[in-house]
Parts: C-alpha cells; sequence; structure tokens
C-alpha cells in the first residue's frame, strides 16, 4: 500500500512575515493529520527560515528547483548539496513552468533529477501536456518521453528512488481541475510506463483546492497531490492534507 504524500509548491510567493504566519496556523492543526506526509516548498531565499519553523514538526522541507552541477561557475544557480545542507529531503524538478519559461528540455529535467538522487534526496518529477497536445492527442506521447528520459538516464531503481507528479499544464493556476477519471487514466498511463518502478508515487497537481481534492486522492493511481495556489493559504492547505488520510 503507498502512503500518501501532500507537497506545497509556493512558487516565488511568500514574505520572511508572511511565511512565519502561514506555518504558525498550519502547523498545530496539522499535527494531528495522520498517515499523510507533508512538505512544502518555499523560494531559494527562504530555506533556512522555513526550515527552523518547521522544527519539532513532521514536514519536510523542499526545493523548487536546482542545477545539475554540484557546483563551480554557474551565477545565479543553486547545487543539490546547497539544498541537502539547508535541511531540505524533496526537489521539484521540470516543473512546467520551468520547462516552459526558462526552456528546460527532458533531457536538462533528467540530469537534475539524477543531481538530487546523488546528493541523496528526492527528486520530483514533474510531467504534463498542455492543452493543445492534449487537443491533438499527443498527451500520452509527450508524457511518455518526459518519463523515458529521466528512466533512460538513471533506471529503474533510480525513478522508484522519486516522486513523480503529474501537472496537465493546462489546469495549473487556471482553476480547470483534470476531473477524477482524467487525471487516473494518466497515472495509470504513467505506472505502466514505470515497469520495476511502478510503485513509485504519483502526484496529482493542477488546481487541487479543498473541494476536489477528496475525489482526486481517492483514485488507485493518485497517491497525493502537488498543491500551489491552495498551498499559500492554511486553511485550504490543511483542508487538502486531512482529505489525503
Ligand atoms: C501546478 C500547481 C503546483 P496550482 O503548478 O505545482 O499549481 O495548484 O496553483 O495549479
Amino acid at each position: 500500500m503507498r502512503g500518501k504524500l501532500v507537497i506545497g509548491n509556493w512558487k516565488m510567493n511568500g514574505s520572511l512575515d508572511a511565511n512565519r504566519r502561514l506555518l504558525q496556523e498550519l502547523l498545530p492543526p496539522l499535527a494531528a493529520v495522520k498517515g499523510v506526509e507533508v512538505a512544502v516548498c518555499p523560494p531559494f531565499p527562504y530555506l533556512a527560515q522555513v526550515c527552523a519553523l518547521l522544527e519539532g514538526s513532521s514536514v519536510a522541507l523542499g526545493a523548487q528547483n536546482l542545477h545539475s552541477a554540484g557546483q563551480g561557475a554557474f551565477t545565479g544557480e543553486v547545487g543539490a548539496g546547497m539544498l541537502e545542507e539547508l535541511g531540505c529531503r524533496y526537489v521539484l524538478v521540470g516543473h512546467s513552468e520551468r520547462r516552459s519559461l526558462f526552456g528546460e528540455s527532458d533531457e536538462t529535467v533528467a540530469e537534475k533529477f539524477e543531481a538530487v538522487l546523488r546528493a541523496g534526496l528526492v527528486p520530483v518529477l514533474c510531467v504534463g501536456e498542455t492543452l493543445a497536445q492534449r487537443r491533438d492527442g499527443s498527451a500520452e506521447a509527450v508524457i511518455a518521453g518526459q518519463v523515458r528520459a529521466v528512466l533512460q538516464r538513471v533506471g529503474g531503481a533510480g525513478i522508484a528512488a522519486g516522486v513523480i507528479a503529474y501537472e496537465p499544464v493546462w489546469a495549473i493556476g487556471t482553476g480547470e481541475t483534470a476531473n477524477p477519471e482524467q487525471a487516473q487514466a494518466v497515472h495509470r498511463h504513467i505506472r505502466a510506463l514505470l515497469g520495476e518502478a511502478a510503485a513509485t508515487p504519483i502526484l496529482y497537481g493542477g488546481s487541487v483546492k479543498p473541494d476536489n481534492a477528496a475525489a482526486l486522492f481517492a483514485q488507485p493511481d493518485i497517491d497525493g497531490g502537488l498543491i500551489g495556489g491552495a498551498s499559500l493559504e492554511a486553511a485550504s492547505f490543511l483542508a487538502i492534507c486531512r482529505a489525503a488520510q
């Protein structure tokens, strides 16, 4: 039986004050939520602050991105060892905003996935199709390419040490969500691609809200969620974590 995992992706949001208020409101009631692993991914500058605020709770820390090199002349970039040193357990790789706005290819994403593994952290591989790809019938092939690029690089055992998040691009921050059956169909497709790594957790992301979370999490191949907008507000993130119990 795979456990449930809920990760909050704060994207480029937050401030020292807002982060403290959010976690002060979230952590006490979250302690009563059992059987769900929870993580939050703040922007890089807040990792140390959030790590300190999470101390004593069971909530894990994650980062939203990294560079595949460990260190060196890469101005503006951050390596996996730095994230490990700052207390991160998870690192998102290949979020659709990274792919579309910052030109990350399947190969770049696979290198990042491998770099996270090398540092002993857990990579969260984001995959998903655009609306045009869903409409022209290429969604499954696009997702297969995104998954296979990582499988080729790290093998089944490598991918099984990570997490996959299916995030249909047309559902991200739009208020549109894949309905539970649409999401389940893609999750089943991804699991079939994984072969020996079929037990890899597969999260759903894309406008998950308190009112749709339970139905999504009830699907047999959905192992939790990657939550953007709704993770910025304690009450909604808490409700989503509760829905994963
Ligand atoms: C997808 C998701 C979190 P949102 O990007 O990764 O964001 O829940 O706001 O659609």
